[in-house]
């Protein structure tokens, strides 16, 4: 009994340990600079098609796969609001709620949630005024992910939060430290596979909706701070640059 109350503490003490500990995201995985006017959120993707089990599978089949409709993104909060999860027998663009009219192909918006797929994509602005915590390194931002059933955050290709595998509505929350000011890429996976559904994308940033978010964030993810795909993936940025690189060479020569 005595062995196993330790052993139980130890469990706890690691758990605690690793969540106080930020993911730290560096300057070199950012786009740049922030942009001067305010963003009107991701790009969204979805796909009729599951079960899932672990993130890794879902992201790869999002990869590897034409969406089957897109949409865009403005509040990651679907169902929008403080209801968590719609039973899967309502419709995606019951889910979608204030985003259901960007669905394109529309004819989607009427299939059922059971086995579904979303991605989420573009990129998310960090100022300095977002520091929560000014004795620690860098732009301190706490972020929280809840879903039903399981979903995942990448920024700057770095996994932040895994809330993957088949499971009820919960959130995981991890603070980030982001080494400067500047345009971040986000990446988000949620899935479905039976029951009922939901994601919330919740941070310390102010601005947004509270829909019942977690205990280090004041609300969902604001619109403001978003922007969507259009914003070149790491690699076309590079070819970008170097393009540009090249232009300016070509005109310094003539
Ligand atoms: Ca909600
Ligand atoms: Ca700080
Ligand atoms: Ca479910």
């Amino acid at each position: 009994m005595r062995r196993f109350t330790v052993l139980s503490l130890v469990v706890l003490g690691g758990l605690q340990g690793a969540s106080a500990i930020d993911v730290v995201i560096p300057y070199s995985t950012a786009y740049g600079t922030n942009p001067s006017s305010p963003g009107t959120g991701l790009c969204g993707d979805y796909w009729n098609m599951g079960p899932f089990y672990d993130n890794s599978t879902a992201w790869a089949h999002a990869g590897a796969n034409p969406a089957d409709a897109t949409f865009k993104s403005t509040l990651l909060d679907y169902p929008n609001g403080g209801i968590d999860t719609l039973f899967d027998g309502n419709s995606l663009n019951d889910w979608l709620g204030i985003d259901a009219g960007t669905l394109m192909p529309a004819a989607v918006g009427s299939n059922a949630l059971e086995t579904s797929l979303w991605r989420f994509r573009g990129a998310i602005s960090i100022l300095d005024a977002y520091d929560q915590d000014s004795g620690a390194p860098g732009i301190n931002v706490t972020f929280g992910l809840g879903s039903d059933d399981g979903s995942g955050l990448r920024i700057g290709g770095i996994d932040v939060i895994d809330n993957g595998g088949d499971h009820g509505f919960g959130y995981i929350v991890q603070r980030v430290s982001f080494e400067a000011a500047g345009l971040y890429p986000i990446d988000i996976i949620a899935y479905e596979n039976f029951g009922i559904t939901g994601i919330e994308w919740a941070s310390s940033i102010p601005g947004g909706p509270d829909s019942g978010v977690p205990s280090g964030t004041v609300g969902v993810v604001p619109t403001s701070v978003l922007y969507d795909c259009v914003v070149p993936e790491p690699g076309s940025l590079l070819a970008i640059g170097f393009g540009v690189t090249l232009l300016a060479l070509r005109r310094r020569r003539r």
